[in-house]
């Protein structure tokens, strides 16, 4: 899962502080340091840490804090803004040209997820933006990635525009642009040669397809599992060819995100997405303030709402947000949820985006499979309505009639009651610390 390792150090630092009443410039010295460890752990950038510790060092001791009801959560409000500023404050939006077709480069080093992305962000800007986006193999000297495009191009019923072997990139994506123009497709996204470290001829090829055919985005992809060295890859790129953003691949495999919180203060430019898997649909439009939210632990709602609408109807999308906001969460909606929760993708990375649940050891210990869906879903099956709205009246001759009736144990009945209800806590801990924040109306949870 994402960021998991360094999720878990920085929040147990947190916890630490939450809920103290007065904050000593003793404990957020203590809390800072700690901070500083995890951070450098997590392989960030070493002057990249050292310039956010001062940051919010400085903040953290100053009247705003010290001064206000809630001091130990106001530390955390400090670090998660400065943690969202780091990964580059607001989400950036992908470039539309005047006149279509909006052209986009992919570049980066063999193996960063180039020609994988290249199709899952063909498959966004139609999905999300109603978009017909033409598919253009660049990658000349490995026959075999003009085939993987090509097969790319097939699985998403979208074209591709390729002219083998032999002819230079540079002539492929001119002409590929002429038939953009005539088939009305409104962005071109040209698939690039990658080599397994920076070099010159790599690099002067790429800049004169840039010359030749002046992309509006140039997107650097990189491995985010390859830490600094995505960010040293990073900034030799950004400096032969003044990149507009880049793709962070694998985040779904990287638990200590060094290279999303280094990238932005190293070179200046944005991330524009996260790759979170392998598969078409796994790529996501990176919001720094959401990604800062998971790492500390305050889950991240609006994405799996997200996730919910596309893959449920957003009346029950809504819903299910309103019960979460208020709290009135049951065991019927839970067992609701679950078919859908299915579609949503890996139960692993939805639990990280709700508040608080990669705290819960049990639940991540528990290894979220089918098998386990399917003996959480009879227990619940196996409960009268009455069980399922109120769970408090569960005794022990209830418990044992539905362990009984689910064919499963009184001890995994118990195990799924204290789940539930941790669950419940938490969301409602999350809804306090937002009520503990008077006048600014912050959303759940800060955001
Ligand atoms: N887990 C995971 N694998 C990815 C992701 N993006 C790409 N990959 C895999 O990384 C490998 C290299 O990808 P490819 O697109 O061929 O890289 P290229 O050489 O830069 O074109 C492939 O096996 C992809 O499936 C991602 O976000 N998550
Ligand atoms: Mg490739």
């Amino acid at each position: 899962m994402a960021f998991e390792g360094l999720a878990d150090r920085l929040q147990s630092t947190i916890k630490k502080i939450t809920g103290k009443g007065k904050v000593s410039e003793q404990d957020v010295k203590e809390m800072t340091r700690e901070v500083r460890l995890a951070l450098l752990e997590a392989d960030v950038n070493f002057k990249v840490v050292k310039d956010l510790i001062n940051r919010i060092k400085e903040r953290a001791v100053g009247q705003e804090v010290m001064e206000s009801l809630t001091p130990g959560q106001q530390v955390i409000k400090v670090v998660k803004e400065e943690l969202t500023t780091l990964m580059g404050g607001e989400q950036s939006k992908i470039a539309v040209a005047d006149r279509p077709p909006t052209v986009i480069m992919m570049v980066g080093l063999q193996g960063a997820g180039k020609t994988t992305t290249t199709g899952k962000l063909a498959n966004f800007l139609r999905k999300k933006h109603n978009r017909s986006p033409l598919l253009v193999a660049c990658d000349i000297y490995r026959p075999a990635a003009i085939q993987q495009l090509e097969t790319l191009g097939k699985q998403l019923e979208m074209p591709v525009f390729s002219m083998g072997t032999e002819t230079s990139p540079i002539e492929i994506a001119t002409k590929a642009i002429e038939q953009a123009k005539e088939e009305h497709n409104d962005y071109v996204i040209i698939d690039t040669a990658g080599r397994l470290h920076v070099d010159h001829e790599l690099m002067d090829e790429l800049q004169q397809i840039k010359t030749n055919v002046k992309p509006d985005e140039i997107f650097l992809v990189v491995d985010s599992m390859t830490g600094q060295d995505a960010v040293n890859v990073a900034e030799s790129f950004n400096e032969q060819l003044d990149i507009s953003g880049v793709v962070l691949t694998k985040l779904d495999g990287d638990t200590r995100g060094g290279a999303a919180l280094s990238i932005k203060a190293v070179t200046d430019k944005p991330i524009k997405f996260a790759g979170m898997g392998e598969k078409l649909d796994e790529l996501e439009a990176f919001h720094p303030e959401r990604m800062a939210s998971r790492i500390l632990g305050m889950g991240d709602v609006l994405t799996l709402i997200e996730k919910a609408q596309t893959n449920v109807d957003e009346k029950q999308a809504k819903a299910l947000e309103e019960k979460m906001r208020t709290m009135s969460f049951t065991f019927d909606d839970f067992l609701e949820q679950m078919g859908q929760v299915k579609n949503m993708g890996p139960l692993d990375d939805l639990m990280a985006m709700i508040p608080g649940a990669n705290k819960m050891k049990g639940l991540k210990n528990a290894q979220l499979d089918e098998n386990q869906l399917v003996q959480v879903e009879a227990i619940i099956q196996s409960m009268t309505k009455k069980e399922r709205q109120e769970p408090s009246i569960m005794n022990a001759s209830r418990k044992k009639r539905i362990a009984k009736g689910s064919g499963t144990s009184v001890s995994q009945v118990n195990r799924l009651l204290k789940q539930f209800d941790e669950m419940k806590k938490m969301m409602k801990q999350m809804t306090n610390m937002q009520k503990g924040k008077k006048g600014k109306g912050m959303k759940f949870p800060f955001m």
